[in-house]
């Protein structure tokens, strides 16, 4: 894992992928060359999206990273329907070189195989994609401050309805503050991985190295002061991202990190950093939710009526079990929360899309 050269923080970053094979650092594969293949005609060749911020992104090519632009356009081939989502971290393209400047264009991408996206803060029918092509992601929470309630579920919510295992992991175990660690195991289902860790003693990061996905990606997301890019440089064994303090009244962070970057580890095992997230709103509901409910999902089997919505229903069995002392009234409650807030935005978007029939503008 400790393979990668010595860098110092920012600009050269780009040193991390000064290595003998960096696309197969960055996990390119036979599977990947498959997919790319009908998008590499003539002059074109492969990258991957490995740090994008304000003003800028990066591709991996063969031959390192490098800066690039997004030039996908009207006509090019975008991933599957989401015609209006520009480039994530993690993307696979098709690259070209720009002649006249010495810099790379992304002209078409891959499909996303799988993703981690969060509704956009700022158009809410629209997901922003925070990481792309990622096999897991570490939901991250500090012990040292409180926990949103809702906040590790939607995470795994979101992680499912990606198609992405969730590894859940609580940072600053060195305080020693077990009330926050069950606070966090109580918006846990049972199947879910689980490690406390702390760079300060070292501890738990044995357990996380283990429960990475070898030759795949791995995304890290979570409040800013979290620890997220403190994580990174504890697996790669050195300093490369910079960390951050966090204020000492509520142990807010500062949004140290800005960029969503692209770390290797080594093997095709990839780390993918991103900056501090307050809002993780979820997008839609294509399995995701009851993904992450498996136990109110068991329970729900046993409920009077095949639709019961666990509120008020006679005969509902989720109720029957929180009244029993098995299922903390807490969960069904997110999970009715987590449900309404996915149907508001159906049924939004779904007036979007008939007043567009109609003929008349939209509403934003
Ligand atoms: N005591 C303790 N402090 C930690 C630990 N991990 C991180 N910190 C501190 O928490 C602060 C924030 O860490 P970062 O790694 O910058 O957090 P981040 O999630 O990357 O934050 P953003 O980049 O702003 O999103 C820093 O002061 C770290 O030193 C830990 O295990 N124990
Ligand atoms: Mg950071
Ligand atoms: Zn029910």
């Amino acid at each position: 894992m400790n393979d990668a050269p010595r860098v110092e923080h920012g600009e050269a970053m780009t040193d991390l992928w000064d290595l003998p094979d960096p696309l197969a650092a960055a996990g390119y594969d036979e599977r990947v060359a498959a997919e790319l293949a009908p998008l590499l005609t003539e002059g074109r060749f492969p990258a991957r999206v490995a740090r994008i911020e304000y003003g800028g992104i990066h591709l991996v090519t063969a031959e390192g990273r490098r800066p690039g632009v997004g030039r996908l356009g009207r006509t090019a081939e975008l991933p599957d329907d989401r015609a209006d989502t520009p480039l994530a971290v993690g993307d696979w393209v098709a690259a070209e070189r720009d002649k006249s400047r010495d810099r790379l264009l992304a002209v078409a991408v891959a499909p996303r195989r799988t993703r981690v996206g969060r509704r956009d803060p700022s158009r809410e029918l629209l997901e922003q994609v925070l990481a792309s092509n990622v096999a897991a992601v570490l939901a991250v929470h500090a012990l040292d401050r409180p926990l949103n309630p809702g906040r590790i579920e939607r995470a795994i919510v979101l992680a499912h309805e990606g198609g992405v295992q969730p590894i859940v992991v609580a940072t600053k175990a060195d305080l020693d503050l077990p009330d926050a660690v069950r606070a966090i195991r109580d918006e846990m289902p049972p199947d879910i991985p689980f490690v406390a860790v702390s760079k300060r003693d070292g501890r738990g990061f044995d357990d996380l190295e283990a429960l990475l996905p070898r030759g795949a990606t791995t995304a890290l997301i979570g409040e800013s002061g979290a620890g997220k890019s403190s994580i990174v440089n504890v697996l790669i064994g050195r300093e490369v991202l910079a960390t951050g303090s966090v204020r000492a009244t509520d142990a807010k962070g500062r949004h140290t990190t800005t960029a969503r970057e692209l770390v290797p580890l080594g093997g095709g095992t990839c780390l993918l950093d991103t900056p501090g997230t307050r809002e993780l709103g979820l997008v839609r509901d294509t399995g995701g939710l009851d993904a992450a409910f498996p136990d109110v999902v068991d329970l729900a089997h046993a409920c009077r009526f095949a639709d019961c919505r666990h509120d008020r229903e006679a005969g509902c069995a989720v109720r029957a079990a929180v009244e029993a002392g098995e299922l903390a009234e807490a969960r069904r409650r997110s999970f009715l929360e987590l449900r309404a807030e996915v149907e508001e935005l159906a049924e939004k978007r779904e007036d979007r899309e008939r007043r567009i029939g109609e003929g008349k503008r939209p509403r934003r």
